[in-house]
């Protein structure tokens, strides 16, 4: 038993399944997780010592890569003047200023503590502004845990193979109605099924959670187009588009304006924040202008704010950031795919940016349909064997590969040559 295998044995007793998270618990691709003891740019190290090359990024926000020195300085800075104050900031204004000037759509921003909070918070807005209940979510999207959005969810929910999660009261996702990603003639047959009823379309402008499914032309426009139709509020999960795949996000990508948008931890540089934002009329039901409560003590945390703001500054002040990344991305996706391609293998590969991912099946994977389509067992052997040389990926069928700044060409090239020998093998 190696050092990882020990400690998890140790945590089922203790944690709930060993993990604090369910997709860190390597079930589904028959490992014990690995125990990482430190990161540095593009690699970790686990409890054996053992290198790897990082794919997963903490989920995306190590997009400039692990312990950069000037998010650690801003950290170390901001820790020595006191770790939480429960009170206003200078910090949080300079921030809710950068993202208002980096993302258009956003002309007021409230910061919270994660993903799920943001997204939680911004469904309560947009039926606190419509007056209306319903939203519409999207099958295999993952919008976090919170009860209302635990309805045909993808990232670990997926990977369980289950439609939703027990402890949730059927009246708490009574309002959820669900639609087929790329698929707008579903949605517009919900808002005429469900006339001014509908507060929101959610959804993940790249879907990153059933794998990687991009959104087929004119989709987002679509649906923008349907909710303006409709007097519904459109918003967009960016916890994992939002400031990877531009600065800013999938909006800037696409060129679609939502109404609101949620952000994760990559606006914290790895430190656990989220947030959500928008048009000025809608953010202003949130408490304490409007009606709409949502609070939190840790919400713009001096040393979080720290991280995020030097992370984004990074961003913002080197112009070619973005296009430097997505082109090694092309690249590196392109070459994993004529790779599939050379060993006679049918597989699929998505990606939009520096997202990505390798699915295990024969067809177009545009939905959740047909993600699930996918063999998990060969991810599975596949997935192990990158383990066992040196290549960390998401121990899921149905999650992202994250590139990042820090990613060499050596790391590159050295994780498709695993690919390749394992599809020769
Ligand atoms: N959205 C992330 C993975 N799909 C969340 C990671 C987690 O649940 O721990």
């Amino acid at each position: 038993m190696d050092r990882s295998e020990q400690l998890f044995d140790r945590a089922r007793k203790v944690i709930p399944g060993g993990v604090n998270s369910p997709v860190r618990a390597f079930g589904s691709i028959g490992m014990a997780p690995r125990f990482i003891t430190r990161a540095r740019g593009g690699h970790l190290w686990d409890e054996d010592g053992a290198e790897y090359i990082d794919f997963v990024g903490s989920w995306g926000p190590m997009i400039l890569g692990h312990a950069h020195p000037e998010v650690e300085r801003a950290v170390a800075e901001a820790a020595a003047r006191g770790l939480s104050f429960g009170a206003a900031t200078r910090r949080e204004v300079e921030m809710a200023e950068l993202i208002c000037s980096l993302v258009p759509s956003i002309e007021m921003v409230r910061m919270v503590n994660s993903g799920t909070e943001a997204v939680m918070s911004a469904i309560r807005a947009a039926r606190g502004y419509t007056g209306r209940d319903k939203i519409v979510k999207f099958n295999g999207c993952y919008h976090g845990h919170s009860d209302a959005l635990l309805v045909q969810a993808g990232s670990g929910v997926m990977t369980a193979g289950v439609p939703g999660s027990a402890g949730v009261p059927a009246g708490c996702t009574r309002d959820t109605l669900t639609a087929r990603y790329n698929d707008l003639a579903g949605v517009e047959a919900l808002f005429g099924a469900n006339p001014g009823q509908i507060a929101a379309v959610i959804v993940e402008p790249v879907a990153a959670n059933m794998g990687v499914v991009p959104p087929a032309e004119g989709f987002l426009a679509g649906l923008r187009e349907l909710c303006d139709r409709n007097g519904a509020l459109l918003i967009f999960d960016e916890v994992i588009t939002g400031f990877r795949l531009s600065l800013s996000g999938a909006q800037g990508y696409f060129g679609v304006r939502p109404d609101l948008t949620t952000f994760g931890k990559i606006i914290g540089g790895g430190m656990p924040v989220g947030a959500y934002g928008g048009r000025r009329e809608v953010m202003e039901v949130v408490a304490p202008v409007g009606a709409v409560y949502q609070a939190g003590t840790l919400s713009g945390n001096p040393v979080a704010m720290a991280a995020g703001m030097a992370q984004l500054q990074l961003l913002a002040a080197d112009p070619g950031f973005y296009d430097r990344l997505n082109d090694t991305a092309d690249r590196f996706f392109g070459r994993m795919e004529q790779a599939v391609r050379r060993a006679g293998k049918p597989w699929q590969v998505n990606h939009v940016g520096s997202l990505g991912c390798l699915f295990f099946t024969g067809g177009p994977v545009t939905d959740y349909d047909s993600a699930k389509t996918a063999d998990t067992e060969a991810f599975a052997a596949c997935a192990r064997n990158f383990f066992v040389h040196g290549i960390y990926v998401a121990p899921s069928q149905f999650e992202a590969m994250f590139l990042s700044a820090a990613h060499t060409g050596e790391d590159l090239d050295r994780a498709l040559a695993v690919l390749e020998e394992y599809l020769a093998g």
